[in-house]
């Protein structure tokens, strides 16, 4: 029986740096967690990679772990996607007040694991199913590989105003941008590489309508039933 770490509440956001601008609808800062809380993250992750690798077979075709399984498994990670240090954080960057989006949207909280040779996402936008704003948070949980600088080859790639521009995510990053207004990808990872991304959403009017609702989970469904993202 794996251990449960849980993490404080609320823990304290220590990036490096201010507030970066959102003008271009993208954000990112640097080691946004006080070391021993990341450490306490990073450790939850792993567990819940060795359990859903002994559990489900259909993960060796890499992909994602949802919510609900997030809440068993990694309550730390559910904790802090809504704690309101980390809501007060989003808010304060994309300057509008948000909240996270409810527990049933497959989306709001998920692990993605790169783990297989190839695995990536293909250029896309973040479908916003909600009425008001709608942004993505990622933080790298892990991200080792062979690159000079120790990291993977899979790199996050953003186009806008037709221009593509790398974005680095090293572990403890936070990359938070308007999904349905940046095309991003994540370029194929390489044989002995490993990437890990804690992926979440926020939004500043999580109600949908019936069809948004609907739209929402034939989305679930593509990401995390068919993985029609991951081809
Ligand atoms: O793995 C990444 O860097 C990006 C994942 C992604 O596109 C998403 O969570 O919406
Ligand atoms: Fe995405």
């Amino acid at each position: 029986m794996a251990r449960v770490r849980i993490l404080k509440m609320d823990p304290h956001f220590t990036p490096d740096s201010s507030l970066p601008s959102f003008a271009q609808h993208l954000a990112m800062l640097d080691n946004v967690l006080p070391p021993d809380d990341f450490a306490r993250m990073v450790g939850e992750t792993e567990e819940l990679a060795d359990t859903e690798r002994s559990y489900l077979p259909a993960h060796k075709q890499g992909g994602t772990a949802a919510y609900e399984t997030l809440e068993r498994k990694a309550p730390g990670l559910v904790a802090l996607y809504r704690s309101s240090s980390l809501r007060r954080l989003i808010s304060d960057i994309v300057k509008l007040e948000v909240a996270p989006t409810p527990l049933h949207d497959q989306s709001s909280c998920s692990v993605l694991f790169y783990e297989k040779p190839g695995d990536h996402i293909g250029w896309h936008y973040d479908h916003n199913f909600y009425k008001g704003r709608h942004f993505t948070v990622l933080v790298p949980i892990i991200n080792r590989g062979r690159e000079p600088n120790g990291l993977s080859q899979a790199r996050l790639m953003v186009r806008q105003n037709k221009r593509e521009r790398v974005i680095a995510t090293p572990p403890n990053a936070m990359i938070v941008f308007e999904g349905a207004t940046v095309r991003h990808r994540v370029t194929p990872i390489g044989e002995g590489e490993r990437r890990v991304i804690w992926s979440m959403t926020f939004c500043t009017d999580p109600r949908n309508s019936a069809f948004q609702g609907v739209a929402r989970r034939v989305k679930d469904t593509a990401f995390f039933g068919l993985r029609a993202l991951w081809t």
